[in-house]
């Protein structure tokens, strides 16, 4: 009998080797704090600063690396996931993966898209099309929801051009700004799913140290996540105008005031404030605070915070 292997005790994350979701997988992973050192073959990277070592592969591969146990966590657009869940309760192999976080980019919607001069009356008129889809299973699983018998014909890309060719009379594809569609006379009529990356782990949870691991990570990821979106904003106002320039301030923490010194023969009665706002702030809101009296405007991007 074959000894059973050493439990696995560095967390192992899959993320997409090459293509939209690689360039922004790699940054979320290096702020939170993550250093690697990439293989020869750039297929694995070892984890320096913490026992996390990444697998770089085809997005289509991160959740059955997830479900066989292979790797821990995946970062992957949720289509993909949808699919292979899918896939998966078919085949009566595995619960449906845990969707741990949601990271707001990679955003698409999974469409159907008709001939753009054609009407939608609904579901209904697709009975006895053809659909080209990359995604048969969530195209299957709609069209029994809706009582609606059609053909799926499942491509693996160009999907967008069955149509053209003969292939399909109809396409169910991923859209983000609907350019692609358009330029091949489709218009979307129906969306099955909305999109976007998002950190995907099995349905049980991890073993101890892993597990540990992987908390942690997902700790500095929404830390992360939350500081990429504030901003610190800094203004002077007279205090007579203060009101009126509170009433302009954005979306965010409470501001802290402070009395500016005007030791210096300013004379006049002067604060300083300074806030983190959730989001960009926008010039049109930068005119408003200094038509209501503030000077000297400054909106910086946060690089650390630790409450
Ligand atoms: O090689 P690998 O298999 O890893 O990569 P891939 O070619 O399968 O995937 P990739 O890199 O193209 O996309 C990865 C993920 O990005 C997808 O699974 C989605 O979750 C997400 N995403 C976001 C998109 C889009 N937006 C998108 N617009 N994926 C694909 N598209 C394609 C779409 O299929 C269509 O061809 O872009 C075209 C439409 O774009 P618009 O802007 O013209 O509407
Ligand atoms: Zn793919």
């Amino acid at each position: 009998m074959t000894p059973a292997a050493p439990p696995r005790e560095r967390l192992r994350v899959a993320i997409q080797r090459s293509g939209r979701l690689a360039t922004p997988s790699r940054d979320l992973l290096a702020s939170c704090g993550l250093t690697w050192r990439e293989s020869r073959d750039k297929l694995f990277c070892y984890g320096e600063s913490l026992a996390v070592d990444l697998l770089l592969v085809r997005d289509d591969d991160i959740p059955g690396l997830i479900a066989d146990g292979v790797c821990d966590l995946g970062i992957v657009g949720r289509n993909v996931v949808a699919e292979h869940d899918l896939a998966r309760s078919e085949n009566d192999s595995g619960d449906a993966l845990t969707e741990l976080r949601e990271l707001g980019w990679g955003r698409c919607r999974l469409d159907i898209a008709i001939d753009a001069g054609e009407a939608w009356h609904g579901p209904a008129q697709l009975a006895g099309q053809r659909i080209a889809t990359s995604y048969p299973r969530i195209v299957g699983a709609w069209l029994r929801e809706h009582q609606v018998q059609a053909d799926v014909v499942m491509l693996s890309g160009s999907v967008e051009i069955a149509p053209r060719l003969g292939q399909a009379d109809v396409v169910c594809d991923l859209v983000s700004s609907g350019a692609t569609l358009a330029a091949n006379n489709l218009a979307p009529v129906a969306t099955l799913l909305h999109s976007e990356a998002v950190v995907v782990g099995p349905s049980h949870p991890l073993e101890e140290s892993r597990g540990d691991l992987a908390e942690l990570l997902l700790r500095r990821m929404d830390g992360a996540l939350r500081l990429k979106e504030t901003r610190l904003l800094m203004l002077r106002s007279p205090r007579g105008e203060l009101p009126a320039v509170m009433n302009h301030l954005p979306e965010g923490h409470e501001p802290t005031i402070t009395a500016v010194d005007s030791g210096a023969g300013g004379g006049q009665d002067e604060v300083s404030l300074q806030m983190l706002c959730h989001g960009a702030v926008s010039w049109q809101r930068l005119e408003d605070l200094k038509r209501a009296g503030a000077r000297q405007l400054m909106v910086l991007p946060v690089e650390g915070m630790l409450a």
